[in-house]
């Protein structure tokens, strides 16, 4: 039987990751894959985005999360883009420069980015072979019969009626250099609640009778706001919509734990 686990919204707290993914027992104590045991027994790990931001070390996180791929088996681990790649990203290719719009505002990414916790630190490391590898990084996933994706938003229909034509829809607008489609992938991907009050569980049944699944998988939006508690009191995923939606964002961040959920448990 192969287990499959989530992990989202690192925004650049590395150690949490490494203890929680120790703890989770998929890796030893110096940090290296141990997934796939001596029994035999397959394990696949899925990281739902957002590396950067708000935290002290995304770059971190990123080149760890690399070489955790780089010493797995074939796809054992991957990733899924957040909006806060798709802004480091945006950062890094377009900085300062404006985004034209009909709205009186002055948008760039640098100004999200500054407003969203962008750390210059995180910038200045990031290289062309990061870029280039982030960029063919997908949306979407789905495992263990689980849509899994970094945001509780419909938007990514926007690009496709599957999870493959989104992918490579969206893989190649992130391949373009027109900042106007840049603006629109962060903005669809920073969206957020669709799975929320009392229209949520249809929003879900819709999503995912569209792209398939059971249920979904994000991260994105922090479990302890649904909850009324601080984030340094959670202690688990956040099952909701009438159990069509599963929250797994533990505001790493914001004092909560780095949530390593194991999506094939009874
Ligand atoms: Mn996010």
């Amino acid at each position: 039987m192969t287990r499959v686990f989530a992990v989202s919204d690192i925004h650049g707290h590395l150690e949490k990751l490494t203890a929680a993914l120790h703890a989770a027992g998929l890796t030893d104590a110096d940090g290296n894959w141990t997934g796939t045991g001596a029994d035999g027994e397959d394990t696949r790990l899925w990281f739902l985005g957002d590396f950067f931001d708000r935290g002290p070390d995304g770059i971190g996180v990123l080149r760890y999360v690399r070489g955790l791929i780089d010493q797995a088996p074939e796809g054992a681990i991957r990733m899924l883009l957040g909006n806060h790649e798709i802004l480091a990203l945006g950062m890094y290719k377009f900085g300062e420069t404006f985004v034209p719009h009909d709205g009186i505002t002055l948008r760039s990414f640098e100004r999200s980015w500054a407003l969203n916790g962008g750390q210059d630190r995180d910038q200045e490391l990031l290289t062309d072979d990061d870029v280039a590898w982030l960029l063919d990084q997908p949306l979407l996933g789905l495992d263990a019969d689980q849509l899994l994706m970094h945001s509780d938003t419909a938007e990514y229909v926007e690009w496709g009626d599957t999870i493959d034509q989104i992918n490579s829809t969206a893989g190649a607008e992130l391949h373009s250099d027109d900042i106007e489609v840049w603006w629109e992938i962060w903005r669809r991907t920073t969206s957020r609640y669709a799975f929320r009050g009392p229209t949520g569980p249809e929003v879900a049944r819709i999503l995912l009778q569209h792209l398939g699944g059971r249920r979904i998988v994000h991260g994105h939006s922090i479990v302890a706001d649904q909850l009324g508690i601080d984030p340094q009191f959670l202690t688990g995923p956040y099952l909701y919509a009438d159990g069509l939606a599963l929250g797994i964002d533990g505001g790493a961040f914001d004092g909560g734990p780095c949530l390593v959920v194991e999506l094939t448990a009874k």
